[in-house]
């Protein structure tokens, strides 16, 4: 297979500090000889090699923006940096980490207590331990201030009761940082240690896009949790605050996929003869890769800017509803323009288009669908809010 070449027009990279081109350079190349060759027989097989945990966290990128607790502690761009070339595996690879880093261990480190914290992030940072995030119910996705997930408080402990949908890693998870109400209406957060008592899960199946991540339903059937389990902090704002880092890490991250795909549509449109010339020698062929070559690079324009932005603390929640919208939007129309660009072979799992093609559609509703991020910035335009 060719060497994967990036896109690089604008020379953004030369802006990254040598810290930052090490770690690319560290992912892509562990991307290469450890996702790469495997990755199509799990997509094939809809399995999850737990095995890529403890080397996920030996290359530092599980929980790489944490300080302390041995997490990396990186910068923000870096953490981008990470997530791009994590999917340019896998959209699943990269939920994988994001639901680690950005939504489990975040929520521990942001909202947790000094001892939570001692208990699970170093874990979590080694891979020893793996996370998931339970907002999501079967009857509340993009509105999860309806949530119906209720903890009741006995004693020294919470008895929690309901079910959490579309989690990804639910079944394999060690921990569960999960979101429920209290007794008064209040969003609180708990975590669930995946042996309490009346805490199961169920495996979704039969999915056709992110087939190598694994994505469940949480069941809580009067399930303990010790009150030292709960989170410090009450209302919404306790999930957004990972969700801003999750949905700033998927700016990168959706780059990643759709440069995947465009250096295999360029390599093939390079070598497919038809009319006795190479299709790249055709104007409507060339047309195709322009516009995808110019909305990579506008999209990297967006999440590069975001990366200083938010490494300086001024990046606004909207802005990244911004790349997350336009960056993924964008990755997901080049994966199908390359699929076209491979003909037949585009449907089959010997090129990768349309595995990318497909977690797409998954990476474009979870984490806030394309068009509630349109409404966030709706609001922020018009001062109205159009959820309602
Ligand atoms: P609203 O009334 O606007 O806000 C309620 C409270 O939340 C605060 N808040 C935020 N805080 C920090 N960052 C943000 N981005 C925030 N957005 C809202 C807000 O200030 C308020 O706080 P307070 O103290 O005043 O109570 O909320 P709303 O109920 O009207 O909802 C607004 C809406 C629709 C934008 C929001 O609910 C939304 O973003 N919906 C999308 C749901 C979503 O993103 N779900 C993600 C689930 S996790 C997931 O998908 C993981 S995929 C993992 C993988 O990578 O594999
Ligand atoms: P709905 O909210 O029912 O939306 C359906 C459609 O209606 C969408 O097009 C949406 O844009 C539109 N819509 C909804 N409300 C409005 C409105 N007000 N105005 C206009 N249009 C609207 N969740 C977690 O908590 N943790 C996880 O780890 C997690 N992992 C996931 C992994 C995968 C593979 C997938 C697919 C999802 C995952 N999710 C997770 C859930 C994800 O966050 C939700 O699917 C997402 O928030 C959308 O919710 P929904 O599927 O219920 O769609």
């Amino acid at each position: 297979m060719k060497k994967f070449e990036a896109i690089d027009f604008f020379e953004l990279d030369a802006n990254f500090s040598p810290e930052q081109i090490q770690i690319r350079d560290s992912v892509r190349s562990f991307v290469d000889s450890e996702i790469i060759p495997n990755i199509e027989e799990q997509h094939r097989n809809a399995s999850f090699d737990r095995g890529i945990l403890p080397k996920l966290g030996e290359l530092g990128v599980l929980g790489p923006q944490i300080k302390g607790y041995e997490c990396a502690g990186v910068d923000y761009t870096s953490y981008g940096i990470i997530m791009r070339e994590l999917e340019r595996g896998d959209s699943g690879l990269r939920s994988v980490c994001s639901v680690q880093s950005s939504l489990a261990m975040h929520s521990i480190y942001k909202w947790g207590t000094e001892e939570q914290k001692n208990k699970y992030l170093p874990k979590m940072a080694k891979g020893e331990f793996l996370g998931c995030f339970g907002l999501t119910e079967h009857d509340h996705g993009s509105d999860p201030g309806g949530m119906r997930c209720k903890a009741i408080r006995k004693g020294d402990k919470y008895i929690l009761n309901g079910n959490k949908m579309w989690i990804t890693s639910g079944s394999i998870a060690d921990l569960a940082v999960v979101w429920c109400k209290n007794e008064g209406g209040k969003v609180i957060g708990l975590i669930v240690d995946k042996d309490a008592p009346g805490f199961k899960t169920n495996l979704i199946k039969n999915k056709f896009s992110l087939r190598a991540s694994v994505t469940s339903e949480l069941i809580f059937e009067d399930c303990e949790v010790p009150m030292s389990n709960q989170l410090q902090v009450e209302g919404l704002k306790g999930p957004f605050s990972g969700l801003n880092s999750a949905r700033y890490g998927i700016c990168w991250g959706s780059i990643g996929a759709a440069m995947a795909c465009f250096d295999e549509a360029l390599n093939y449109a390079k070598t497919r003869i038809q009319f006795d010339k190479p299709i790249a020698s055709f104007q409507l062929v060339q047309a195709k890769l322009v516009e995808m070559f110019t909305e990579i690079t506008k999209a990297q324009l967006l999440a590069f800017h975001l990366g200083l932005a938010k490494d300086s603390g001024k990046l606004l929640a909207q802005q990244v509803s911004m790349g997350k919208m336009n960056n993924v939007s964008m990755a997901l129309d080049v994966a199908r323009e390359c699929r076209d660009i491979l003909g037949a072979n585009g449907i089959t799992d010997e090129y990768q288009v349309g595995r990318h093609m497909a977690n797409l559609e998954s990476v474009n509703t979870y984490e806030g669908t394309e068009d509630i991020h349109r409404l966030i910035l709706g609001q922020h335009i018009t001062g109205i809010a159009a959820f309602r």
